[in-house]
C-alpha cells in the first residue's frame, strides 16, 4: 500500500475545482458557464455537477432528463470541454434505490448513458445524506449491512461502465459516511473493497471541517487504501448555516495536502456571485498552497471583482467572517472599539468619537460606492439581507458618534431602538461579538451619561 512517505512529492492537487453540491436553488446555466470560464482562468480543472435541488440528480434520479434539460446539460459539457475542465456528472440515487434490484441498476445505467451521450466522461455516484438502514426487504435478505450493499452496487456499476460504454469513464463515489477519521467500520470496509481508481469523496474530520491536515489524510489512507478526494464544505451556507454569509477567504487547509490527496473541491453557496469571491482565494490556495496568504488573497479577490469599491466592501466582508473556519468576526471594527475603550478610560470622549467617526466614514464610502453603481447589482442582490443588517449597524454607530459628542436621552432611546431592530433581523453574522461590543460601548460609556 502507498504510504505517506512514498506519495507524491508535489503539493499540487491533481483534481482542483468546485462542486455544486449544496441544498438550495441550483446555479443557472449562465452562472455555470461563467464558473467554467473562471475555473479555466484560475488554474482549476474540474466541475462537479451535484445540485441537490435538481430533482433529476437526486429525488427523481431514476427518470431521464427531458429534451430541453438535455440540451442545456449538453451545452454545458461542451463548454467544459472547450475550457478543458473535467465535467463530473453525479447521480444520487440513494434515497430510494434498491441495491439488489437489476431494474434499478438498469435505470441507473440508463441515466449514466444519457449523460454519456451528452459528452460526460466523469461520473459520480453519490450516497450522502440517505437513510442509514437498508430500505427494501430484498436488500436486507441479500446484504448484511449498508456497506456490503454499497460495495456490491458500486462494483457492478464500475464493471458496467467498462463493459457498456465505448470510451473510458472515470468514477468517484461520495460514501454514506463522508467525514470522520476514515477508521470507522463502514468507510474502512468500503475503501478496502474498492480499487483506488474509484475515488472517494471526503469532507474531513467534520461535515464542515475547521482544518484539513496532512496527518488526517495519512490515517484515511492507512484505513481505507484510498487518498481522499476532498469535498470541502466551504463556503457553502445551506441547512443550519443559512443565516450566515461566507465571504471570508479559505483558511486552515495544510499546504502539503495536495501531495496526499486525490484532489480538492470547494462546495459553493447558492449565492453564485458571493461564492466567486471566495473561489478566488480557493484558487490561490490550490495554485500555490505554500505561499497562500488568505488576507492578501481576499483583498486581491475584491479588487479583481470590484476595482476601487473592493476596499469598501472589505468592511462588510470583515463583519461576515464567521463560519466553520473561523469563529471571530469584525476584526477591523474590534480594533476601532479597542482604541475607543482606551480613549474613554482616559476620559477622552472627543477622541473616542473621532475614532468611531473615522470608521463610520468608511461605512459611508461603502454606501457611496453602492449609490454610484460601483458594486454590481447581481452581487448586491445576493447580499441584500446581510447588507440590511449592516446598514442597521451603520446607523447605530453613526448615532453613537453623535451621542458621544452631544448626549441626550432621546438619542439614547433612538440608538436602543435601532439596536433592537437590528437584532430582530433574520440574518446572522455568526458570533455576536460585534453587537456585544457595540452594546458594551453604549452601556458603559454612552448611556452612563443619561
Ligand atoms: C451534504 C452537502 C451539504 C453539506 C453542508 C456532503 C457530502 N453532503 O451533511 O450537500 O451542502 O452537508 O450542509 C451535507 O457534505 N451533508
Amino acid at each position: 500500500m502507498e504510504t505517506i512517505s512514498t506519495m507524491g512529492t508535489t503539493n499540487v492537487f491533481e483534481i482542483r475545482g468546485v462542486i455544486e453540491g449544496y441544498y438550495g436553488k441550483p446555479w443557472t446555466f449562465r452562472q455555470r458557464c461563467d464558473l467554467l470560464d473562471f475555473l479555466q482562468a484560475h488554474g482549476m480543472n474540474s466541475y462537479f455537477y451535484a445540485a441537490k435541488y435538481d430533482a433529476y440528480h437526486r429525488e427523481r434520479w431514476a427518470e431521464l432528463y427531458q429534451p430541453e434539460d438535455c440540451r442545456e446539460l449538453g451545452r454545458l459539457a461542451e463548454h467544459a470541454l472547450l475550457q478543458r475542465i473535467d465535467f463530473w456528472y453525479c447521480i444520487a440515487p440513494g434515497l430510494t434505490l434498491c441495491y439488489s434490484d437489476p431494474g434499478d441498476m438498469d435505470r441507473h445505467m440508463a441515466k449514466t448513458e444519457q449523460v454519456y451521450r451528452l459528452g460526460v466522461r466523469h461520473v459520480g455516484l453519490f450516497l450522502d445524506d440517505i437513510p442509514p438502514q437498508l430500505q427494501h426487504t430484498r436488500d436486507t435478505q441479500r446484504y448484511a449491512s449498508l456497506a456490503e450493499a454499497h460495495i456490491d452496487f458500486i462494483a457492478r456499476y464500475a464493471a458496467l461502465l467498462k463493459e457498456k460504454l465505448p470510451e473510458p469513464v472515470q468514477l468517484c463515489v461520495c460514501p454514506w459516511q463522508y467525514c470522520g477519521t476514515g477508521e470507522e467500520a463502514y468507510i474502512t470496509a468500503l475503501g478496502r473493497s474498492l480499487p483506488p481508481e474509484i475515488k472517494l469523496l471526503w469532507t474531513g474530520p467534520q461535515v464542515c471541517s475547521k482544518t484539513l491536515e496532512t496527518e488526517q489524510t495519512e490515517r484515511f489512507l492507512k484505513a481505507t487504501g484510498h487518498r481522499p478526494l476532498y469535498w470541502d464544505n466551504y463556503p457553502v451556507n445551506d441547512a443550519g448555516m443559512y443565516r450566515e454569509m461566507h465571504l471570508g477567504p479559505l483558511l486552515g487547509r495544510d499546504a502539503t495536502l495536495g501531495g496526499y490527496s486525490d484532489g480538492y473541491l470547494s462546495n459553493g453557496m447558492e449565492y453564485y456571485e458571493c461564492t466567486k469571491i471566495v473561489l478566488y482565494t480557493v484558487a490561490d490556495y490550490l495554485c500555490d498552497p505554500a505561499h497562500y496568504n488568505p488576507e492578501v488573497s481576499l483583498r486581491a479577490a475584491l479588487e479583481s471583482e470590484l476595482k476601487d469599491a473592493g476596499a469598501s466592501l472589505l468592511l462588510l466582508v470583515d463583519n461576515t467572517r464567521h463560519s466553520c473556519l473561523q469563529e471571530a468576526n469584525s476584526r477591523i471594527l474590534h480594533s476601532v472599539l479597542f482604541e475607543m475603550r482606551k480613549a474613554l478610560v482616559k476620559g477622552c470622549r472627543e477622541e473616542a468619537a473621532d475614532l468611531l467617526a473615522a470608521y463610520v466614514l468608511r461605512l459611508d464610502t461603502l454606501e457611496g460606492d453602492i449609490a454610484l453603481g460601483r458594486i454590481p447589482e447581481k452581487l448586491l442582490g445576493e447580499l441584500e439581507p446581510w447588507l440590511r443588517r449592516h446598514r442597521g449597524m451603520h446607523r447605530v454607530l453613526h448615532l453613537t458618534v453623535q451621542y458621544l459628542r452631544n448626549p441626550s436621552p432621546s438619542l439614547s432611546r433612538w440608538i436602543r431602538d435601532e439596536l433592537d431592530a437590528m437584532k430582530a433581523m433574520t440574518v446572522d453574522y455568526g458570533d455576536c461579538d460585534m453587537e456585544l461590543a457595540v452594546g458594551e460601548i453604549l452601556r458603559n460609556v454612552a448611556f452612563a451619561h443619561v
